[in-house]
């Protein structure tokens, strides 16, 4: 009876896609023997849980309590990117994750039967991407999953939903042993707690990733957020002050540069390397590109693609999209 409800459970939610993350800081001491020879058992601990674990390794609990479906309008009516028994709350033996900032983090998440395009269900789609989102600063909370945009993404979070796995196939079933996404904790990340939100971008209006689609770099609003796991990270060693983590210094790209571009930097009025100008003699829209900055006059009273620095408001506008990127990245 007891095993009657347990399968019965099992259909029901591997019916409908579904992930959640279940380890920040996953320590795997066999991933390349498990992912050459999948019978072997992988060799894994958890040192850093996501939130309130409360069900920790009880995977029939979690795929009922502690998963998020960010789109279900009737389980999220409040459009919320984090369920709310997630809250910042780490029960004894499942605890929030520390790290220092340059320290990579192996991330672990359900694979669920979604890891492959020609096998589990549904049959014939990207598995698509897992990435992290960030406030920009510590103790700053992402409430809304309106807020999981690029501009709150954390620059090259993201990794191909089962690029890193460990499946094991038999006949045309599979059994996927840990799906994990490694990530380095950013240079400017300063000391203290960091929230952070993981999300499966999969969805009904999934997309494949174009094909010289680089996840370091590009971010593909087409792929639509359908599930979330929220954790925190307390920083520890870190020389970084107060900046915003999100415009890491050392990334080109649409994220706001220094304010002190307006006034004394260079830039390439209409992108054009001939037609340069200085500071405040350019037009007010700036574009980081390389080392360099396109400069653009407004169009229709606002700057012309997503992602500039404007100069005139002293405001970074939204990120680009994917359609909108200036045509000089
Ligand atoms: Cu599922």
């Amino acid at each position: 009876m007891k095993l009657q409800l347990v399968s019965l459970i099992f259909l029901a939610v591997s019916a409908s896609a579904h992930s959640w993350l279940e380890c920040v800081d996953t320590h795997v001491s066999n991933l390349e023997a498990a992912k050459a020879n999948p019978e072997l058992e992988v060799q894994q601990t958890c040192k850093g849980y996501p939130r309130n674990k409360v069900n920790n390794g009880d995977w029939i609990q979690e795929s009922k309590t502690y998963l998020w479906d960010l789109n279900n309008d009737s389980l999220n009516p409040d459009g919320l990117a984090c369920r709310p028994s997630q809250t910042n709350n780490y029960p004894s033996g499942v605890p929030m994750t520390t790290a220092k900032p340059g320290q990579t983090l192996r991330l672990r998440h359900w694979g669920n039967g979604h890891s492959r395009y020609d096998m589990g269900s549904p049959l014939n789609k990207d598995p698509g991407v897992v990435r992290l989102y960030h406030r920009g600063m510590k103790e700053a909370e992402i409430r809304l999953k309106s807020e999981l945009t690029e501009q709150n993404w954390v620059k090259g979070a993201q990794a191909n939903f089962s690029a890193n796995a460990v499946i094991q196939i038999t006949g045309n079933k599979m059994n996927e042993k840990a799906n994990y996404f490694d990530w380095t904790v950013p240079t400017n990340f300063e000391n203290g707690r960091h929230m952070m939100v993981w999300a499966w971008g999969w969805g009904s209006a999934v997309t494949s990733n174009p094909p010289n689609f680089n996840p370091t770099t590009d971010y593909n609003n087409a792929l639509m957020n359908s599930w979330t796991t929220c954790f925190d990270i307390m920083v520890e060693g870190s020389s970084a002050t107060g900046s915003d983590s999100r415009s890491s210094p050392s990334s080109a790209g649409s994220h706001a540069p220094a304010t002190s571009i307006c006034s004394s930097k260079k830039c390439n009025r209409g992108g054009m390397a001939a037609n340069s100008c200085t500071g405040s003699d350019c037009p007010p829209c700036w574009y980081a590109a390389g080392e360099k900055y396109n400069c653009f006059d407004y169009k229709d009273g606002k700057c012309p693609f997503g992602g500039a620095y404007d100069c005139k408001k002293n405001l970074q506008a939204r990120g680009a999209t994917r359609f909108e990127r200036t045509p000089f990245e």
